[in-house]
């Protein structure tokens, strides 16, 4: 009889405990984003120095790719002439070593982010020759430094212009001092200072048609001119309301049919649409039923990498969790967005979370 009543309060207890532990999941039960993807494409995400140590937990269980947000432009990495800052970067790719991770190098060639000596010659304007000189001291120098750990390299970001009337940027820099060149130059660069290196040329709003024509024809011509390209990389900046998925399969299969490897470079899903500068939504219902469709986007997006894994070699998060997001900066200074998979106050998976790794 006592043996009954004990079996019984056990039972109890255990019911009750089944019943409290209900939603909250342990860490143990919590799989790794990475691992789930192992057959597929390496996961990644952009970091600042201090997401080393914010995000330690989550860089070392839920990625096997990383990228710096900042501390591997232009700017940061030779902020005055032939003075290279290498120590944030270092600490990166140290970490990632630590922890057997890729490393994705973002960026040689940008038209923000510079530093304002690079362009200039004592008063005047500097010449296209001495530009292109100094670019190839600053690939030279980055690219022997980090030979073997950086696998692979976004050369040129965003030289291709978003308006109709335009084919590449004319108001960048770049092609003000030394024209369309600079883009093939660039990348003969940094192929010979590291010929191991994959070489992508990388951009936003890659999936809008009359973008994505643009940056195939400079794609084309690079490849039939034998410039050392290999892969096309979509940032992947997008939100709940778009790209539609047949327009993010359509480019992929267009990027591919060049040849060329492709990866998502930056992706994060924001819940306000790209052209709305409200405030925040501060409507907790509302805010739930935008979280839900993130998760849905996430959902059907990952279905399409996953199909397409073949071509895809690499897919990065700009960013870890929502705590830290340029999104809450772009393109609303101080508005919070919640564009990543974990959240900002626990680094809690969100629903987003579970419909990634559960397919
Ligand atoms: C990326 N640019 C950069 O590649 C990355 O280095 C940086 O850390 C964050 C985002 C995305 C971007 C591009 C243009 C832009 C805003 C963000 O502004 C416009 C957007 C659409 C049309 C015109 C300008």
């Amino acid at each position: 009889m006592k043996a009954k009543v004990l079996i019984l309060s056990f039972v109890v207890i255990l019911c009750a405990g089944a019943l409290l532990g209900q939603g909250v999941r342990s860490e143990e039960e919590i799989p790794s984003l990475w691992q789930a993807y192992a057959d597929y494409f390496p996961i990644g995400a952009a970091v600042r120095y201090s997401s080393l140590t914010r995000h330690k937990d989550l860089l070392e269980k839920h990625f096997n790719s990383i990228t710096a947000e900042n501390e591997m432009k232009f700017s940061t990495l030779q902020p005055d002439e032939g003075i290279f800052a290498f120590f944030r970067a270092d600490a990166i790719v140290e970490f990632a070593k630590k922890n057997n991770m890729l490393v994705r190098g973002h960026t040689l060639v940008w038209h923000r982010q510079y530093p304002s000596w690079l362009f200039r010659d004592g008063a005047g304007k500097a010449s296209g020759e001495l530009v292109l000189q100094r670019l190839e001291t600053h690939i030279n120098t980055v690219l022997s430094r980090y030979k073997g750990d950086v696998y692979c390299w976004d050369v040129v970001n965003e030289a291709v212009s978003d308006s109709m009337s335009e084919y590449l940027r004319r108001d960048s820099p770049w092609y003000q001092a030394v024209g369309e060149d600079y883009i093939a130059a660039a990348f003969h660069m940094a192929h010979k200072a590291d010929p191991d290196a994959k070489l992508f040329y990388n951009d936003y709003g890659a999936t809008r048609a009359d973008k994505m024509e643009k940056i195939c024809v400079l794609l084309e011509d690079l490849l039939a001119a034998g410039v050392p390209v290999h892969g096309m990389g979509m940032q992947g900046h997008w939100d709940i309301f778009g790209p539609s998925v047949s327009q993010i399969e359509t480019a992929i299969r267009r990027y591919a049919a060049l040849g060329l490897e492709v990866q998502i470079t930056e992706l994060d899903i924001s819940l306000y649409h790209w052209n709305d500068k409200r405030k925040a939504i501060t409507d907790p219902e509302e805010l739930a039923g935008r979280l839900a469709r993130q998760a849905k986007k996430y959902e059907e997006i990952f279905r399409v990498f996953r199909e397409y894994r073949d071509v895809i070699t690499g897919v990065t998060f700009w960013g870890v969790a929502d705590d830290l997001t340029w999104k809450d900066q772009e393109p609303v200074r101080g508005r919070k967005d919640f564009p990543l998979l974990f959240d900002a106050e626990g680094h809690r998976p969100k629903e987003a979370f579970w419909q990634v790794v559960n397919y």
